[in-house]
């Protein structure tokens, strides 16, 4: 079927022809920097230009808080409306190529046409979300008192159907895994046993793994709190790795930046995670609090560096057995959803770009050496150096947009969407 894609193309090579000149200017003027730093500008962007980023339906849309949500006119309310704009950040960054989906909400009665529609978008499909974390309309037993913890058989075994039928709509949509974030957890010292719980998520989880397909990974969230707030089953990376490593080779971790305490060292952990082979996935964002769910890169752009400097390790030491998978997730309370992924989306791929830009022999050596401030004047070398020529570069020749956000804005996708669909609900609920 032949691409619809949903910006004109016109547009775009128009945007890229008045910015062709100084862009390539600066990109020269960089590469000769890099040069300088023994690193290789062409080399660079082509690992750039394969950088592929996940976008989650959800986050198509405006968030809201647990207090309110303020929907703008244009703003997708269904599954078929957030995969055209979840197209539009993929025709204008060009590293956002396949939509997470995310079940009940985004279920379908005619999963092949919903392939086709993403494919006729230019999208596919990446892990699907299944969600006991809250009680769907028609639900037999109540998650209240938790979902694949439950004390209740009857309402594990029901959380645990969910998550079976999360996969069977996954293979048909052409995705690869399921991701398994539950709110199970407790708010009072003595509600449940940590010990009994975890091993009731085990068995749960035993069940879920033995459905997936054969070249299907199942990716284990953990958070620290919330909706929980004294206890939460699978809380941190020890306890996610624990349950991977007791469910089996298709059992990964995967790591949302903001499910972790503040000032926690992320980076080392992820470097834990890629040592026991066991990472399978991020969640980009960024906080500043908790789980602030906000844009990736807008708060601590350095720990977003130094994740990526951590992977391009991991890649290095073992490129075979590398292959996590990466994917927005943050909440749009004030933004237009799709400036935020374009924003997140290039701020992602400018810390991928730096952490590519270490000199790593120079690094290797001084760690070698104990010349702490010579290894710690590498990375900051590297983090230094404005990488927007190369990113911008990179996009333009995989026929994206040089300067995202203002070509968006003059496509004024939003206003003539407000005209065709129909206006979204106000109502909370945290996500
Ligand atoms: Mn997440």
């Amino acid at each position: 079927m032949a691409a619809e894609l949903p910006i004109s193309q016109d547009l775009i090579d128009t945007h890229n022809a008045a910015h062709r000149d100084a862009l390539e200017e600066d990109y020269d003027h960089l590469k000769r920097r890099l040069k300088r730093n023994g690193v290789d500008a062409d080399a660079v962007k082509q690992r750039v230009k394969a950088l592929e980023l996940a976008t989650p339906t959800w986050g198509a849309g405006v968030g809201g808080t647990r207090f309110a949500k303020f929907p703008i006119p244009g703003e997708p309310t269904n599954i078929d409306e957030k995969l055209e704009d979840c197209a539009v950040v993929q025709q204008i960054g060009r590293n956002t190529p396949r939509v997470s989906p995310h079940f009940p909400w985004d279920w379908t009665d005619d999963p092949a046409a919903l392939k086709d529609k993403a494919s006729t978008l230019g999208l596919g499909f990446d892990a699907v979300n299944s969600n006991t974390f809250q009680d769907q309309k028609n639900q037999t037993h109540s998650y209240r008192y938790g979902s694949l913890t439950h004390t209740d058989a009857a309402t594990r075994a029901q959380a645990v159907e969910h998550n079976l039928d999360c996969i069977e709509m996954g293979r048909k949509l052409g995705s690869k895994a399921l991701t398994v974030w539950i709110g199970d957890g407790t708010n009072f010292p003595g509600q449940q046993s940590f010990t009994k719980s975890f091993e009731r998520y085990l068995d749960s989880a035993q069940q879920i793994y033995a459905a997936l397909p054969g070249d299907w990974r199942m990716l284990i969230e953990h958070k620290m709190f919330e909706p929980a707030f004294y206890s939460t089953v699978i809380s941190d990376w020890g306890s996610n790795l624990l349950a991977a490593q007791k469910l089996g080779p298709k059992a990964q971790c995967l790591v949302d930046l903001g499910h972790h305490a503040p000032n926690v060292n992320i980076e080392q952990i992820v470097a834990r995670l890629d040592a026991a082979g066991k990472l399978g996935g991020f969640h980009f964002n960024d906080s500043k609090y908790g789980d602030d769910d906000l844009d990736s890169g807008s708060i601590n752009p350095h720990q977003l560096f130094l994740v990526f400097n951590e992977l391009v390790e991991a890649e290095a030491r073992d490129p075979s057995g590398f292959n996590p998978a990466y994917m927005i997730d943050q909440s749009h309370n004030v933004t237009d959803p799709i400036e935020s992924l374009l924003s997140s989306a290039e701020a992602i791929a400018s810390c991928f770009a730096r952490a590519l830009a270490v000199n790593r022999d120079h690094l290797t050596a001084a760690q070698h050496d104990n010349d702490v401030m010579g290894a710690f004047q590498v990375l900051r070398r590297a983090y230094n150096f404005d990488v927007g020529p190369l990113v911008a570069m990179a996009r333009v020749e995989a026929g994206g947009a040089a300067d995202p956000i203002a070509l968006y804005r003059q496509s004024e996708w939003r206003a003539i969407k407000a005209q065709q669909r129909a206006r979204a609900s106000g109502a909370a609920g945290i996500v």
